[in-house]
């Protein structure tokens, strides 16, 4: 890549508190690197609303708004233009389709009506080629390591998350990632074991950035 000018967007991907953020935050000190963060403070106040907190507090009734929703935001993040040689993105539009959506449809949150209206926004939103993805690091942790993260640190509208959502989203996150299963996806993906300590996963994602780069 350094003899081109051709730029890289790395999505990193795992389950809620896999340590996506503190990935993120690692890697804004390289100066190869742009970090695009999720969009979660608006998401805990859009114009107002915390769609977040309504979401886990009746997902029957705000599972599609929120999903219609951070579908729209990753897309605007997705086609974000940035400066650094690599772009990395907090998941992707892509996780949300693959994960959240497939998970609160399996789950019988989303009506099957809803499903296909998200489902065709997600084809719409893709279809420009702007949410184009070169490699995804899948930041791969036990749902029980995910839950004891989330506990820790205590994020006022994650106090319900059980075992079980993380289990289902575990799932999703495999089928999508590990077993490539009815997805379509042909780009590479890096796989960090992140029950590791965070300057073990810092130190393989940062090696996997750098060959990368230095390719
Ligand atoms: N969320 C959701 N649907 C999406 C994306 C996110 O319901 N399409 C929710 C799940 C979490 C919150 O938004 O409650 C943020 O989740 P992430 O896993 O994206 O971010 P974290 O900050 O939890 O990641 P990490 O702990 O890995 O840093």
């Amino acid at each position: 890549m350094s003899s081109s000018s051709k730029k890289f967007t790395i999505a990193v991907e795992g389950n809620i508190g896999s340590g996506k953020s503190s990935v993120l935050a690692h890697l804004a000190n390289s100066s190869l690197c742009d970090i695009v963060a999720e969009p979660i403070d608006s998401w805990t106040n859009l114009n107002g609303h915390n769609i977040l907190a309504m979401l886990y507090d009746d997902p029957q009734r705000w599972g599609f708004a929120f999903q219609a929703n951070a579908q729209m935001t990753l897309a605007k993040l997705h086609a974000q233009p940035t400066k650094a040689p690599v772009k990395v993105m907090e998941r992707s539009i892509y996780s949300a389709r693959h994960c959240f959506v497939e998970n609160l449809y399996r789950s019988k949150i989303l009506q099957g009506v809803e499903y296909e209206i998200l489902k065709d926004w997600f084809q719409l939103l893709i279809s420009n080629g702007s949410c184009h993805l070169d490699l995804i690091i899948y930041l791969r942790a036990t749902p029980e390591t995910c839950l004891q993260r989330i506990h820790a640190r205590k994020r006022s509208e994650e106090e319900s998350i059980s075992l079980d959502y993380l289990q289902k989203l575990h799932e999703c996150h495999e089928e999508w990632l590990i077993n490539r299963h009815n997805t379509n996806l042909s780009i590479p993906i890096l796989v960090v074991d992140a029950n590791q300590t965070k300057e073990r996963v810092y130190n393989d994602t940062n090696t996997h950035v750098e060959n990368l780069v230095s390719y």
